[in-house]
Formats: structure tokens, C-alpha cells, sequence
């Protein structure tokens, strides 16, 4: 039977804090089939560049699918359960995503993630986001999976608090990267895109970010 997640040459694990993993290559092998589904979401839920609380705009474009879509306008950061731009329920989350997430998160030693939101990050050359916590969560006993796609980020890693010291994790097309229970709110984000073209996706960076958000 065809497996169509088995990566011809993933590269092994690499532990980037306590309960923070490096999949290299875990994504690579269904990647054509992750961006169609991407198309897919995107052609019923738009990607758009969100209003911050501050009143700046992300400059990184999103969408999201399943139950739960994050939001980000004037009045702060949540989840919804509709899209503000179409006016309605985010697309059901297509089972190659939700299924992948699951793996993903097993093989980091999450066992039965079941994520119910997957944010859409679309990287334009230049494009950034800076260090963060993901905390708009219920519960975060749940771990983060970050899936990327398309042209080439460094990922920065890193810790506690805002000012500590940071890892620079170059992440290619197929890498994921999981972090959850101790590592949980770690502070993370995503140095500025160069420009490339990727045979795939083209002149983008795509992130998937699943989360159990409710
Ligand atoms: O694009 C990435 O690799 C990270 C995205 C992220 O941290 C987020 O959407 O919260
Ligand atoms: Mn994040």
C-alpha cells in the first residue's frame, strides 16, 4: 500500500530544548500533495495580512482551517469559529493535514493529537515574524506542530523569556518542528525570508502551525 507519508531520506530527530523536536524531512514526501490542500483552503478562505492589537498589519499573509481559525484584529488575538472575511465557518481541516499533524506529534512523544485549528502562514521574501509565545490556547497541555514548506526560513528557538538567548534552526521544505509540554510557551519566530523560487511552491514560504485550540 502506497504510504503517503513515507519520506525517502528523513534525517534523524534532533531534541532542540526538553520537549522540543527537529523532524527533518518528516513533511518532505506528501509536500506536493500538503500545498494542494493548501490551494484548496485558500480558495474558500483568503489569504489576508491581519490587523494587529497595536494597529500595524502582520506582513506575513494567513488563513486557517478546521473548527478553530486564530485571529488577529484592533481588539486582540483569538480563535474564532467563522471567517471574518467570508463570513463563514473556516474549511473542515483536509485529512492529510489533520493525519500528518498527528504523526508528527507521535513521533516527538505526543501521543492522540487531535488539533483542532491549523493556521496557514504564507512568507513573502522579506516577509518575518518576530519572537513570540503561542498562548490564545485553552489548554496547553497540547503540543504545537509547525510544518514548513517551499522556500528555505531560519526558525529562531528561543526560551523562557523574551530576552534570553536564541537558537537560529535553518528549516527547509518538510521539516516540522514540535514543541510542547516543558517548551510549551517558549518564545519563537521566524527571521526575515530571502527571496528564492521554490520548484513547488513557488516564490512563498508556507508554515502549517497545529494547534489544539480549544
Ligand atoms: O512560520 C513558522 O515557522 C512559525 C509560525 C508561528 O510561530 C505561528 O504562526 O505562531
Ligand atoms: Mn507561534
Amino acid at each position: 500500500m502506497l504510504d503517503l507519508f513515507g519520506d525517502p531520506s528523513p534525517g534523524s530527530p534532533r531534541l532542540l530544548a526538553e520537549g522540543a523536536w527537529l523532524l527533518p524531512g518528516f513533511a518532505t514526501g506528501p509536500g506536493r500533495a500538503l500545498l494542494t490542500a493548501i490551494g484548496t483552503v485558500a480558495g474558500h478562505t483568503p489569504f489576508r495580512q491581519m490587523e494587529t492589537p497595536g494597529g500595524g498589519r502582520m506582513s506575513v499573509a494567513m488563513t486557517s482551517c478546521g473548527h478553530l481559525g486564530w485571529l488577529t484584529d484592533r481588539s486582540g488575538y483569538r480563535y474564532g469559529v467563522v471567517d471574518p472575511v467570508t463570513g463563514q465557518p473556516w474549511p473542515t481541516m483536509p485529512l492529510i493535514l489533520a493525519e500528518l499533524a498527528a504523526r508528527a506529534a507521535g513521533a516527538a512523544g505526543y501521543p492522540g493529537f487531535q488539533p483542532d485549528s491549523c493556521l496557514i502562514n504564507r512568507y513573502a521574501p522579506g516577509t518575518r515574524m518576530g519572537l513570540h509565545q503561542d498562548r490564545d490556547e485553552a489548554d496547553m497541555a497540547h503540543p504545537i506542530v509547525s510544518v514548513s514548506l517551499g522556500l528555505p526560513a531560519i526558525f529562531l528557538f528561543g526560551g523562557r523569556t523574551r530576552t534570553g538567548p536564541v537558537q537560529r534552526v535553518p528549516l527547509h521544505h518538510g521539516d516540522i518542528v514540535v514543541w510542547g509540554g516543558p517548551s510549551r510557551r517558549f518564545y519563537h519566530g521566524v527571521a526575515p525570508v530571502a527571496a528564492g523560487e521554490h520548484p513547488l511552491a513557488g516564490p512563498f514560504r508556507y508554515n502549517l502551525t497545529f494547534r489544539r485550540a480549544g
